[in-house]
């Protein structure tokens, strides 16, 4: 804890009142200082906040990770000096007042937004409005199904959200209250900051919706306060903690609340309130300190909050030392996943070399699983309804039910983007490593959520299928064409696109292991070779599997001609069963030797030393292969290269008919390569 604490003494008895307006001081102070930033929504949410915090919170700063903690979501998180004042009130160690003072500048912890990682305490990142409460929906789920596994003795925490206007209009949130709702997620409960106002002005600009009538209709437990009467929130959490449901308390607050002439005013909403405003408000709320100065006797009062956390935790600790599932409940915190795992897809890829298993990879996608799953139960699946589409659930996965928590199998239900922001909060929470389906073309309802689990670094594998044409008859709404591209430009995702069903155990594995990072698996409708015993180079030994996982280097030479290369072909995943046709195509009826990169995931290819690149890509002319859009693969096929692939959008037939509709086919790619090179 800061060490500060330990030389305050109280003074003086201490309000409530007095500690929520040390929040609405530090807030409207580092904004002024700051020149940039939300002042309203921390000044109306400080009293909502004090209540939550000094009565009910369990969290301990000097243990900000401490897995029974309750969670605390800053779902509005424009409001983010609500929670850089909190922690530097409750003192985490790395939230000193210098950083307040620094609020919004490079290189501080108080980002504009909360971030995951900068601070310590910050359980996720917020700002897009709508993705804390829904991430909070996965962080509630994840402790019922802790608690199902280690008892809850172990885990019985809540997870607490502050949402505003914004939050709850927009559409994810309709997916994760529907959710939770349904699920029974009792220890969800989500603070409304019902203050009427966004950034236009009055929400009645734009909203009728009767939030709490929404909230009730979803199976939640509702009530509504006066967000600015403490006994009544304070009594209002109490139901909410009772209720076998989860809770919305509608907090009606007011914007800015102690801002005498701007308060009430969406002025306070994102601009600092000025000099004379901020004068006006010290004297109407009796606040005498100089800025960023917060008497002891206040300081005090919240500083005993964080030592009721750490008896809490120290409580809880000494269960846990005595505890038969201290060691299960720590390895699944931990997240690592056991030996057994790798060591069983090793003898899948080895089995299915051997047996030249032809399926479609969303096929070797689900028999992969069956590996996995078998020999851990870390991994918890789900689909958003395409279950037996995305081939996502294996045998022996119960599902979760409302009260029934102890299974690993999600139906996310018609919610990508729900179902995308509850993985974040699966993953974050810890004890699991969630994975979700949905076709690829869908990425695009789920992309707000997939954006964060990237820029959080969170372990969250998306089983995206029917990847392109080659899905066939639905048709060009359903086929895929920019979504690669779109993928692959996201900071932080690796992208997969295994060709067969050996680079698809590969990829699953390289997935497991990046802990801190997303993957995304893109995989095929349609049935695809294998391709790794009949064309690598190890198909010159006598034994055609290996133990190195060739995908980890993102690419490499599938197939490498006798004679010098004349053109070299890279593809990924159903495309490269075509490469490899054209290849022998070239070879065998006009003489030119074609080698034939397989490309699974450009990301970590990118990550390999130049010489390794440079040996796989040659120097021959290069011809890409994709069914999807040429976005990005310039960066591969340099200026004397060719592209077979997709301009437009796709079309409804079955799939050979589209490949030889829109010319990606051997005969395309081998008459594209006599073109490049005589
Ligand atoms: C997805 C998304 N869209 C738009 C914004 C920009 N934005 C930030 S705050 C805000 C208004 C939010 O209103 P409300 O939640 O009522 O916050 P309050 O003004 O009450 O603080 C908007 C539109 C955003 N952060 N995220
Ligand atoms: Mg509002």
């Amino acid at each position: 804890m800061n060490s500060q604490a330990a030389a305050l003494k109280p003074v003086a008895a201490v309000s409530e009142r007095d500690m929520a307006n040390a929040i609405r001081a530090l807030a409207m102070d580092s904004v002024q200082k700051a020149n940039s930033g939300h002042p309203g929504m921390p000044m109306g949410m400080a009293d909502v906040a004090t209540v939550l915090f000094s009565r009910f919170i369990n969290i301990d700063p000097s243990a900000p990770n401490w897995p029974d903690r309750d969670r605390f979501v800053l779902s509005a998180g424009h409001g983010s000096m609500l929670q850089y004042a909190l922690h530097f009130l409750l003192g985490y160690d790395d939230m000193r007042i210098e950083e307040l003072q620094r609020f919004r500048q490079l290189g501080s912890r108080t980002a504009g937004h909360p971030e995951y990682g900068h601070a310590l305490g910050i359980e996720t990142t917020t700002g897009p409005l709508g993705q804390g409460i829904s991430t909070a929906v996965g962080m509630a789920l994840a402790e019922r199904m802790l608690a199902a596994r280690h008892g809850a003795d172990l885990v019985d925490h809540f997870t607490y959200v502050i949402a505003g206007d914004g939050c709850l209009q927009e559409g994810i949130s309709h997916e994760a209250i529907d959710l939770a709702g349904h699920l029974k997620l009792s220890r969800l409960i989500v603070f409304w900051d019902d203050n009427a106002i966004s950034i236009d002005g009055p929400t009645s600009l734009s909203t009728s919706m009767d939030q709490p009538a929404r909230f009730k209709a979803a199976g939640w437990h509702v009530q509504s306060v006066d967000g600015h009467d403490m006994e009544a929130v304070a009594a209002a959490i109490e139901a909410a903690q009772q209720s076998d449901r989860p809770s919305l308390i509608a907090c009606r607050t007011m914007i800015g609340k102690g801002a005498p002439n701007l308060g009430g005013s969406e002025k306070t909403h994102g601009a600092p309130l000025g000099d004379a405003e901020i004068a006006a408000t010290r004297e109407n709320i009796g606040w005498a300190y100089a800025p960023f100065e917060v008497p002891d006797d206040i300081l005090f009062a919240w500083r005993e909050i964080a030592e009721r956390g750490q008896a809490a935790r120290h409580a809880w600790e000494q269960r846990l030392a005595a505890s038969p599932q201290r060691q299960p409940l720590e390895s699944a915190v931990a997240g690592n996943l056991p030996d057994t795992v790798f060591e069983a897809l090793g003898a899948f890829r080895k089995e299915h070399v051997e047996k030249a298993t032809k399926v479609a990879t969303r096929k070797a996608s689900e028999m992969a699983l069956g590996a996995i799953n078998a020999t851990t139960d870390l991994t918890v699946g789900g689909s958003a309804d395409l279950t037996h589409s995305n081939l996502t659930i294996t045998k022996g996965m119960d599902r979760i039910a409302p009260d029934d928590y102890a299974g690993r199998y999600i139906h996310y239900g018609i919610r990508e983007h729900g179902m995308a922001a509850a993985m974040n909060g699966i993953a974050l929470h810890g004890g699991f490593v969630p994975y979700g389906g949905t076709f690829l073309c869908f990425a695009d309802y789920a992309r707000g959520a997939m954006r964060l689990s990237a820029l959080m670094g969170q372990r969250v594998i998306y089983v995206m299928t029917h990847d392109s044409i080659g899905l066939g008859e639905d048709g060009p709404t359903h086929q895929p064409v920019e979504h690669l591209a779109m993928l692959r430009a996201t900071p932080n995702l690796n992208v997969f696109r295994p060709a067969d069903i050996i680079e698809t155990a590969e990829c699953w594995e390289l997935a497991l292991k990046s802990k801190n990072r997303p993957s995304v698996l893109v995989l095929s409708r349609q049935n695809l070779p294998m391709l790794r015993q009949a064309h690598s180079v190890e198909a010159h030994s006598d034994e055609p599997h290996s133990d190195e996982n060739r995908s980890s280097q993102g690419a490499y030479i599938l197939r490498e001609p006798a004679e010098h290369r004349a053109v070299t072909l890279i593809a990924t995943g159903s495309e490269v069963e075509i490469a490899v046709a054209a290849a022998e195509r070239l070879e065998t009826e006009h003489r030119i030797a074609a080698a034939v990169v397989s490309m699974p995931c450009w990301e970590l290819f990118e990550e390999q030393d130049a010489d390794y690149r440079k040996a796989v890509l040659g120097s021959a002319p290069r011809i890409a292969i994709e069914a999807a859009a040429r976005l990005g693969w310039d960066r591969w096929i340099g200026d004397t290269g060719a592209f077979v692939g997709m301009a437009g959008f796709g079309a409804s037939a079955p799939a050979p008919d589209l490949y030889r509709h829109f010319d990606i086919t051997p005969e395309a790619v081998a008459a594209a390569t006599l073109k490049l090179i005589i």
